[in-house]
Order: structure tokens, then C-alpha cells, then sequence
């Protein structure tokens, strides 16, 4: 799916076969050379772009018809893969001292962040396990009757309750409903963070968070660091937001629903994790004219489609000066969900073959949300076919949330004047209006901070051994409350799973990559913008078919992870550090609104 995985995965898969007893030997013999170190590069590159390309295949069939048998095949090419990767990661040591050129340094560094599990049983089950609960969050459903299938209703039609329905018993049982459906994995979840763990110290890292928080040029401990400064920053703007949203919320549910300080159930946010809140917007929206910024209504009236929708966001890019979509795209991404199978409907990008064959899959319905995620699963696949003409090791983005942050960077500049000049928005809303455009934002990208940020708290902690499953349920909703200020409908479950009814804990994804997609994307944003001449208030900045913008975005595309993030971030920016100033300049009209907007409810 996300070609950041395939490149782990390619650089996993890399298997020279039966080299293990040659390179012992040879080991004894004599100390390693440049010239042997390049060749090992290079056989490792093709190696695992053959058997990365094969494992994304098997995957991508799975993945849109989800039976045993492709499961089982999935698994079975992932296995190989996975066998390849850990070899060639081993073997990479040996060349770790010697005067490489960079690039070659660098691949052997990247090499070496995978997990290496030698023994057969462990990757076996290793990748059975994931292909198991991937399979399994797909087909989860919730049956009101469990005797009646036609009581059942699947994630899409749970979450389409929480986003629709304003009657908290309704939407209580569609959440309680949802979760539920994780404890069926929880003990598969306990044994492959067992078997996770066995990889990550074969490669000597402490445990795969450690390993995780490896993946960005700098120490580990020195990202958790990173992560928790930019959260500091961030924090008052969440914190002001919250407290609007629980008056605001109070006034529709009443108090008994909503208590007036500590945590607010998290049914009531109108999504299944309360991780972006955009939903609210009626009932949140400044009092007064306020911008209406919902296309769901002008797509159905103009009968704009799954493919209509995702051409309108390929004609953002091309706007930019970036390519065409191959007609392979069109022909063989999954844009809706099949009537007649099982899927995995969440959203992803694919990189099959390192080359043009991009796909994306998803389940497309006719929402504003969705028009948005196209935008940034397009991002994923522009990311990928500019950086195509790099080396297999240089084939992924600057960092994982790099890749995340692409797509919603030309999302930001879908602004209510753009959506108009698409006939999407038939009023422009007056500049007095901002702060409604402004609040709509905040509600998908500041509610999705402290998520984001908490998901892999826990997943470390998970694989750190901190936490236990007995525990899992408790220490998750421990960070929940404590980050986003949201607590569980209901008491636990017994043998609950709550962490695993979200989709990137089932599919083991890491989390902090959007984390930092969500700082980064209004850094980037903020630079396109300087780029493109332009000097007004960022949230009123669209970059659409500004070709000067785009060249800058383009060739920070093109270097792939052939460098240091921190470059990639300096050809767009010319700044070197994350930083959540440009996150807090663009919402700080609102802050200012919003801070005294609860000093007057608050009397
Ligand atoms: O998983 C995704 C994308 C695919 S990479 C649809 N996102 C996260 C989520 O849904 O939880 C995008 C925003 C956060
Ligand atoms: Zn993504």
C-alpha cells in the first residue's frame, strides 16, 4: 500500500539467495571492500524491488477481495519478502566502517532500519498475523442481531451514523457497536507485538518503537524529544478549541451528556475516534451568516462521481505542472467500494512496481471529507511517481510524515474560492466570514493533533512491554483523556480492544507520521505560498496553478529519501526544523476568537 512500507519491505526483501554461508565465509577470509560493498547494493536492490513488487501485488488483491485464499497468499509473499529483508539488513553490517560514497552510506543505513527475523516460525507468523488482522478490521461489522446478517452494519454505515445523527443513544451504539469488533483480535495483536519485538532486537534496537523512532536522521530518544516540543506548542490552540467545542456541545446534548470540565464522551465528536471534528461545524459554527462550506449536496445535484471527484484533484496537480495520471491509474484503482466482496475500505496509495503502476483504493462517497482525502492520497501518488527515477533504497518520501503532509499541503489551498471556481461552492464567503472557513479547518486539522500525537504514546509503550495486554484498554484511554480530552462512552469491555478499532493499529502503521504531516503541511504551505508571491492571510492562499510554486514542491518530490529530511524541508522552506509557527499563524484569528468567545459563555 503506502510505498513507505513497500520500501521497508523492499529493503527487507532484498534476499540474496543462500548468501548466509558464502558471506560467513567470506567474512573469515577478508575484510569487505568498496567495490563488494557497491555490488551488494546493487544485487540488493534488485532483489527486493522484484520480491517488494510481488508482496504489493498479493497485497493489493487482498486487499480488494478479501477471501482465506488471498489472505493466505498475501501472507505468503510478504514471508519472503520479509525473510529477504531481514538477511540483507544482517549483511548490510559488514559494510558499515568502510569510505562510502554518501548515497551508499546512506542505503546502508536504511537497510539496516528494518526488522530481521531469522527463524522461520517467527516470520511466518509474523506475516500471517498481519494479514489476518488487516482482513479482519475490513470485514469488521457490527450486528445489532447477531442471528440476522441484514442487521449488520459495516464501518462506513457506523461512522456515517456518527456523522449524521445528533441522538447520542443512536450514536453510542454505533460506537459501542465498532469497537467492539477489535477484541476479536486483541490476543493476535499481544502475539505479533511478541514477534515484532524479536525483529527489531535481531537489528539491535530495544524493541520496533525503538526501532520507529529510528526513522528520522536523528536518535531515537531525540525524536520522542521532538515530538513532545512540537505537541507543547501546539497544546493552547487544542486546549481553546476543546473548551468551545464542549460549550458548544453542551448546548446541544445538556449537561448530562456533557460535562462542564474533564472529558467528554467520545461519541459525540461525529467520528469514530473523535480525531477530526469537522462534523461539528453546524453546531460549532460562528452565530450569524456563516460560511457553508458542505460540496456533499453540489456533487450529487451535479452528479460529480468517484472518478469525476478524483479527476478534480488530479486537475490541482497538473495545474501545478506536475504530470498527467497514467490511464493504468484510472483502469486499475479501486475509486468505490465493490457491492459484491469484501474490502479494506481505508483509504490508501499504492506503488506496485516502483514505476507508473500507481493505484489508489478507497471508498468514495460523495462528501466533502472524501473530496479531501483523494486530494491526499494524490499526494502519496504524486510523491511517488516524482521520486520514480530513484534508486529502489531513495523510492519513499524525505520522512514518513513527509509523504503524508503532500497531499494535504494542495488540500489547504482548496479553498471556498477554489471550490467555487469549480462550481463546487456557489457563494464565495466575504473575508467577515473567515473565521467560519477558519473554524472548519481547525475542526479537521487542530482536533487531529493530540490523536495523533497519542497513538503511537501507546503503541511505544505497547512495545516497550510498559504496557500488558490486561492493560490495553486502560492505558489507552488514559492518554486519550489526558491528550484529547475525551473519554469512553461506556465502562470498558471485557477483553476490550478499543486501541485496535483503529484501522492503523490493526494494520500496525505507525501514527506519528501524521503527527508530524500535520505541523509540517502548514510549513510547506506557508512557503508555497511565499513562493507564489502572495502575502495575504494564509488561510485565503491557494496555490492552483501558480507553476512556480509547484517546480519548488516538484523538486523536493524528486529527491525522494535520498537525503536528510531536513534538506528536503530547506529546498521548499529554507527552514531546517519543524516548526508549529506556521500552524499557529494561520489559525491565530481564531485563537483570538475563540479564547474570547469562552471568556463570554463561561459567564
Ligand atoms: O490513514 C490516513 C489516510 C491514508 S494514509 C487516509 N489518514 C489518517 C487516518 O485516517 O487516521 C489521513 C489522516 C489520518
Ligand atoms: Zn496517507
Amino acid at each position: 500500500m503506502l510505498h513507505i512500507k513497500k520500501i521497508a519491505a523492499a529493503v527487507a526483501g532484498l534476499t540474496i539467495l543462500s548468501l548466509p554461508l558464502a558471506t560467513q565465509a567470506q567474512s573469515k577470509k577478508a575484510a569487505p571492500t568498496v567495490v563488494e560493498a557497491e555490488r551488494f547494493l546493487k544485487n540488493a536492490e534488485a532483489r527486493l524491488e522484484k520480491l517488494g513488487n510481488a508482496a504489493q501485488r498479493a497485497a493489493w488483491v487482498y486487499e480488494t477481495h478479501i477471501t482465506d485464499d488471498t489472505e493466505a497468499i498475501a501472507a505468503q509473499a510478504n514471508e519472503v519478502l520479509l525473510g529477504a529483508v531481514g538477511e540483507i539488513a544482517i549483511q548490510a553490517r559488514r559494510y558499515n566502517k568502510l569510505p562510502l560514497s554518501a548515497d551508499s552510506r546512506r542505503k546502508l543505513k536504511l537497510l539496516q532500519l528494518s526488522l530481521s527475523l531469522s527463524n522461520d516460525k517467527d516470520r511466518e507468523a509474523y506475516a500471517r498475523l498481519s494479514a489476518q488482522m488487516n482482513g479482519a478490521y475490513g470485514k469488521g461489522k457490527y450486528c445489532k442481531n447477531p442471528a440476522d446478517e441484514s442487521s449488520c452494519l459495516n464501518l462506513g454505515q457506523l461512522e456515517a451514523i456518527l456523522a449524521k445523527s445528533r441522538d447520542p443513544v443512536e450514536m453510542k451504539e454505533a460506537w459501542l457497536g465498532w469497537h467492539q469488533t477489535a477484541s476479536s483480535y486483541k490476543n493476535s495483536y499481544a502475539e505479533y507485538v511478541a514477534v515484532s519485538n524479536k525483529g527489531a532486537r535481531e537489528m539491535g534496537f530495544a524493541d520496533t518503537g525503538a526501532l520507529w523512532r529510528s526513522q528520522y536522521d536523528m536518535p531515537a530518544d531525540a525524536f520522542a524529544a521532538e515530538t513532545e516540543r512540537l505537541w507543547q506548542q501546539v497544546k493552547p490552540l487544542y486546549e481553546s478549541l476543546h473548551q468551545y467545542v464542549r460549550l458548544k456541545l453542551q448546548q446541544t446534548y445538556g449537561k448530562n451528556e456533557v460535562p462542564s470540565s474533564g472529558p467528554i464522551p467520545a461519541h459525540l465528536f461525529g467520528n469514530m475516534w473523535s480525531q477530526s471534528w469537522e462534523n461539528l461545524y453546524p453546531i460549532v459554527k460562528p452565530q450569524g451568516p456563516a460560511a457553508n462550506l458542505d460540496i456533499a449536496e453540489t456533487l450529487k445535484q451535479k452528479n460529480l462521481d468517484a472518478k469525476a471527484m478524483t479527476k478534480m484533484a488530479e486537475g490541482f496537480y497538473t495545474s501545478l505542472g506536475m504530470e498527467k495520471l497514467p490511464a493504468s491509474f484510472y483502469q486499475r484503482s479501486q475509486l468505490t467500494k465493490p457491492r459484491d466482496r469484501e474490502v479494506v475500505c481505508h483509504a490508501s496509495a499504492w506503488d506496485v512496481d516502483g514505476d507508473q503502476d500507481v493505484r489508489i483504493k478507497m471508498c468514495i462517497n460523495q462528501t466533502s471529507e472524501d473530496f479531501l482525502v483523494i486530494h491526499h492520497e494524490l499526494g502519496h501518488i504524486y510523491y511517488d511517481l516524482a521520486y520514480r527515477k530513484q534508486p529502489l533504497l531513495f523510492k519513499g518520501g524525505a520522512n514518513d510524515g513527509f509523504h503524508e503532509a503532500i497531499g494535504d499541503t494542495v488540500a489547504l489551498s482548496v479553498t471556498p474560492n477554489y471550490l467555487n471556481k469549480l462550481g463546487l461552492l456557489s457563494e464565495v464567503p466575504d473575508p467577515s466570514q473567515d473565521i467560519g472557513v477558519l473554524m472548519d479547518r481547525a475542526l479537521q486539522k487542530v482536533a487531529f493533533l493530540p490523536f495523533s500525537y497519542l497513538v503511537d504514546q501507546w503503541r511505544w509503550k505497547v512495545y516497550a512491554g510498559d504496557v500488558k495486554p490486561q492493560d490495553y484498554d486502560k492505558v489507552w484511554w488514559e492518554l486519550r483523556e489526558k491528550y484529547q480530552g475525551v473519554k469512553r462512552p461506556a465502562p470498558a469491555a471485557a477483553n476490550g480492544f478499543d486501541a485496535g478499532a483503529k484501522y492503523h493499529v490493526a494494520s500496525d502503521t505507525p501514527y506519528s507520521r501524521y503527527f508530524l504531516a500535520t505541523i509540517l503541511q502548514f510549513q510547506l504551505h506557508r512557503a508555497l505560498c511565499r513562493e507564489a508571491g502572495y502575502s495575504g492571510p494564509l488561510n485565503r492562499c491557494s496555490i492552483y496553478e501558480n507553476q512556480a510554486a509547484g517546480k519548488k514542491f516538484q523538486a523536493m518530490l524528486e529527491m525522494g529519501t535520498s537525503r536528510p529530511w531536513n534538506e528536503a524541508l530547506k529546498a521548499v522552506t529554507g527552514e531546517d526544523q519543524l516548526d508549529a509557527s506556521a500552524i499557529l499563524d494561520y489559525f491565530a484569528p481564531l485563537k483570538v476568537w475563540l479564547d474570547a468567545q469562552n471568556k463570554a459563555l463561561a459567564q
